[in-house]
C-alpha cells in the first residue's frame, strides 16, 4: 500500500482555467528526487496535502488540490483553485504559495519567480489609491521624473536638523523629502516633532518656490501606531506616508492601506529586507513577485532598483518589475507569466540606491521619465551642501530632458560641475 500521494498533484498536460492562480517556480530537486516528484510535493504542501496518504479525503476536498504542470527544465507551473484562498487576505495566500514549501527536504533550492493573479483575486484587493497619474497630479509635475532625497546620515539628525535638511533640499529643487527606512521615532528625532517641524518647513518652501513639495514620512511601526501616525500626517496637511512593507508585514500594510483610503494619503513602499530572500537566484522569491503583491495591496510608489547603483539589481529584473507594476496587461514569456490588472492602477517606480547626478542619464535612458529618482548620499555628499546637491540633481535631469550632455551643461551650472568633479560617473558599491 502506497504511503504517499504526491504524484496525484501532478498533471503534466493540465490546462488551468482563467479563474485559477498560477505560480511559476524554479525547482532544484534534492538528490534522488525527480522534478515530477519535487513538483508534486510543492503542489501538495502548498495546497491541501501532507507527507502521507490520509483517511479523511473526499471528492470535494480533492477539488482543492493544486496541479503541477508545464515542467520545463527546472521550471514548473502550479495552478491553484481560487477556493483555496481567502480573497483580500494576502498573508493567508502567501502562507499557501510561499509558506512551508521552501523548507521541504525534497528540494535543494526553490524560488517563487512569478504569480499570475486571476481576475477574481485581483478584484479582492484595493490596488493603489492614486497611482502614477494621481501622484503627478498631487505635485503638479506632468512630465519629468519626480525627485526625492533622504537626509543623510540616515539616522542621527534631530527633528530640527531633519526639517532644516528638508527645507534646504526643497529650496534646491527636490520635490519630495523622504525619511530613511530605519528612521521612525527615535529619542533624538521623535515622529510627531519631526512631522510638525518638517511640514512647517514644507509649507515655507512651497511659499518661497511656488512649487508643490512633498514629504514621504516613515510611519513604519506596530499597526495601531502606524494608523495614529498616518492620521497625524493627514492633520498636518501631508499627502503621503512611507512604509517599509516587508518589515511591517502584509497585514500591517493592508490595514494602513484601508486607513489611507479614508485619509486620502498616498503610500510610498520601501522594500528593506527584500534582499534577504529575493537576491539568491536559486532560492526564495523574486522581487517581481513581491512588487506585484505590493501593487495588488495598493502602494502608490515602490523601489525597484537602479542596476548602476550600490545595491544588487539586474537590468532584466528591473525592467521586468517596471513592466509588471506599470502596465495594464503583461504578456507572458518563459520566465514571466501573463497578467491582466483590470482596474488596478499602475505604481510609480522608484529608482534609488547609490545614485548621484553622474548616473541620472543612465537611469532615465533605462527607465524613462515616469519614475521617481531618489538621491541620498548623492545630495548630502555634495561639496557645497544639500541645497546645491539638490540643485545638481535637477540640473542633471534637465540636461537629459534637453538632450544635452552633463559635461556641456556643467560648463554653465556650477552645482552640477561640482558633483561631477567629486563623483564623475562612478557606480558605487
Ligand atoms: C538610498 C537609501 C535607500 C535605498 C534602498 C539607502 O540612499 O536611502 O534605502 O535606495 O534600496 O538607505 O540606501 P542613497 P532600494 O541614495 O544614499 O544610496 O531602493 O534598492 O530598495
Ligand atoms: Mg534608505
Amino acid at each position: 500500500m502506497s504511503i504517499e500521494w504526491y504524484l496525484d498533484f501532478v498533471d503534466l498536460d493540465y490546462a488551468p482555467s482563467d479563474r485559477e492562480l498560477v505560480a511559476l517556480f524554479r525547482i532544484e530537486p534534492a538528490k534522488k528526487i525527480t522534478m515530477r516528484e519535487a513538483a508534486g510535493r510543492i503542489a501538495s504542501e502548498s495546497s491541501i496535502g501532507t507527507w502521507t496518504t490520509l483517511t479523511t479525503m473526499s471528492p470535494e476536498k480533492r477539488r482543492l488540490m493544486a496541479k503541477a504542470y508545464g515542467i520545463k527544465g527546472r521550471w514548473v507551473r502550479i495552478a491553484y483553485p481560487p477556493e483555496l484562498f481567502e480573497g483580500g487576505n494576502m498573508p493567508q495566500i502567501l502562507s499557501s504559495i510561499a509558506g512551508n514549501i521552501f523548507g521541504m527536504k525534497a528540494v535543494r533550492n526553490l524560488r517563487l519567480e512569478d504569480v499570475r493573479w486571476p481576475p477574481g483575486m485581483v478584484r479582492s484587493f484595493r490596488g493603489p489609491q492614486f497611482g502614477i497619474r494621481g501622484v503627478r497630479k498631487i505635485f503638479k509635475i506632468e512630465k519629468r521624473p519626480i525627485t526625492a532625497t533622504v537626509p543623510k546620515p540616515k539616522v542621527g539628525m534631530s527633528s530640527e536638523e531633519h526639517a532644516r535638511a528638508g527645507y534646504e533640499a526643497w529650496m534646491g529643487g527636490i520635490d519630495l523629502l523622504k525619511d530613511d527606512e530605519n528612521l521612525s521615532s527615535q529619542r533624538f528625532n521623535q515622529f510627531e516633532r519631526r512631522a510638525r517641524l518638517s511640514f512647517k518647513m514644507r509649507d515655507r518652501a512651497e511659499r518661497e518656490t511656488g512649487e508643490r513639495k512633498g514629504y514621504l514620512i516613515n510611519v513604519t511601526a506596530e499597526t495601531m501606531e502606524m494608523l495614529r501616525r498616518a492620521r497625524l500626517v493627514r492633520k498636518l496637511g501631508g499627502e503621503h506616508v512611507m512604509v517599509d512593507i516587508l518589515t511591517a508585514g502584509w497585514a500591517g500594510v493592508q490595514t494602513l492601506r484601508e486607513e489611507c483610503e479614508e485619509l486620502g494619503l498616498a503610500i510610498h513602499a520601501h522594500r528593506a529586507f527584500h534582499a534577504a530572500f529575493t537576491r539568491d537566484p536559486k532560492h526564495g522569491m523574486s522581487m517581481l513577485a513581491v512588487a506585484k503583491i505590493a501593487r495588488l495591496v495598493g502602494v502608490d510608489q515602490i523601489h525597484l532598483g537602479t542596476v548602476v547603483g550600490k545595491l544588487e539589481s539586474s537590468r532584466e529584473e528591473v525592467l521586468a518589475i517596471q513592466r509588471a507594476i506599470t502596465s495594464k496587461n503583461v504578456t507572458g514569456n518563459g520566465l514571466i507569466l501573463q497578467q491582466r490588472w483590470g482596474t488596478i492602477k499602475p505604481v510609480f517606480p522608484v529608482s534609488s540606491g547609490g545614485l548621484h547626478p553622474g548616473l541620472i542619464p543612465q537611469i532615465i535612458s533605462m527607465l524613462g521619465r515616469d519614475i521617481v529618482i531618489q538621491v541620498g548620499g548623492g545630495v548630502w555628499g555634495h561639496p557645497q551642501g544639500g541645497r546645491a546637491g539638490a540643485t545638481a540633481v535637477r540640473q542633471a535631469i534637465d540636461a537629459v530632458l534637453d538632450g544635452v550632455s552633463l559635461e556641456k551643461r556643467a560648463e554653465s551650472e556650477m552645482e552640477l560641475r561640482a558633483a561631477l568633479e567629486k563623483w564623475g560617473y562612478i557606480r558605487p558599491k
